[in-house]
């Protein structure tokens, strides 16, 4: 039987991936963080029942209860999904952010490198590492350039770079999954995808609220984070580890979002929108879209959602709620 152990279990992408591997069969110990409200704790998780499913207690920052983690785990596999997220809090936050997706990934490497370094790693990169650097065709690959433009992109940046180092000194298998954007009904409402379908459901059933919006002109490459797990699985059974792309060759801009999702409602979004100048990052990415040939080649993955059937999927979840 395969154990996994994985970091961010009960965030988006780690609940979908949870319930992927206790389906082939693994054993899973998700680490989860302590929150004072127990329902927030693991909600995403909650509806799993699998007796080769447990929960841990855990923080990246916190070094020792990582190593009590992959000691009582013993790992075959590690997926490193743990992370503070939001690009835009990332600059309020900066110091904490690189704890937890710099240090927090270092610390998980050498502790791996010490206790079982024969274990398979995953980490979670992003497709902020590219900041605006963008290839002449439009497209980001593996290749690009990466000059991040958030303190989130760069904390990531290191731990990606990390990711390699202890790939190409110490020989061990660690991939990285430079993912973008990917999104679900249970993606955080901080997020655009999901506070658009959020605050668009509420006006459609009579809500006197406003949707409060900042950058309405920045392209995302917006994938189903269910698709995107398939892709992190796959990825790390491959023989060798490497780096890829995960993304849909397929962006819009935050306004034809808006656009979609009012318009699905019957709804005009310019009646409902107003621009919150707070709502602006001191530094945006102007596009996101990759290129995911690399990994298209390596791994048999094709995303089964478009941008029109996740969204349409949020809003179906939002409305029978
Ligand atoms: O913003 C613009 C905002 O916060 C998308 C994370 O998973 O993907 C995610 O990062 C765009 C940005 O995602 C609002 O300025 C306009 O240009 O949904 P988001 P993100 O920053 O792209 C990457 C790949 C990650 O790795 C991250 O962890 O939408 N935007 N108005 C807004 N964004 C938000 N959140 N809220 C607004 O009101």
């Amino acid at each position: 039987m395969t154990t996994a152990l994985i970091t961010g279990a009960s965030g988006q992408t780690g609940s979908y991936l949870c319930e992927l591997l206790l389906s082939k069969g693994y054993t899973v110990y998700g680490i989860v963080r302590r929150n004072s409200n127990f329902q927030y704790e693991a909600p995403r998780l909650a509806h799993i029942k699998d007796p080769n499913f447990k929960l841990i207690y855990g923080d990246l920052v916190d070094n020792p209860s990582m190593v009590a983690a992959i000691e009582q785990s013993m790992p075959d596999e590690i997926y490193n999904l743990g992370s503070q997220s939001d690009v835009r809090i990332s600059f309020d936050i900066p110091t904490y952010t690189s704890l937890v997706n710099a240090m927090g990934a270092i610390n998980f490497f050498e502790n791996a490198r010490h206790i079982c370094p024969a274990v398979k790693i995953y980490q979670a990169s992003t497709s902020e590492l590219f900041g605006n650097s963008i290839d002449d065709d439009g497209f980001q690959r593996e290749t690009t350039p990466m000059i991040p433009v958030s303190p989130y992109g760069a904390s990531k940046l290191f731990a990606y770079n990390q990711a390699k180092i202890y790939r190409q000194s110490y020989g061990m298998y660690i991939t990285n999954g430079i993912l973008f954007n990917h999104e679900s009904p249970r993606r955080g409402d901080n997020f655009v995808t999901n506070k658009v379908v959020d605050y668009a459901t509420r006006i459609s059933r009579g809500e006197n609220v406003k949707l409060p919006l900042g950058n309405l002109a920045a392209e995302r490459d917006w994938g189903h984070a269910k698709d995107y797990s398939n892709a992190i699985y796959e990825m790390l059974q491959l023989n060798s580890p490497d780096d890829f792309v995960v993304a849909t060759g397929v962006a819009y801009n935050v306004e034809h979002l808006v656009k979609y999702v009012f318009e699905k409602l019957n709804l005009i979004w310019q009646d409902h929108v107003v621009i919150d100048d707070n709502l602006y990052r001191p530094l945006d990415i102007n596009r996101l879209c990759g290129d995911n040939t690399k990994l298209t080649k390596a791994i048999n993955w094709k995303h089964s959602y478009t941008f029109e059937t996740l969204i349409d999927e949020m809003l179906e979840e939002r409305i029978v709620c």
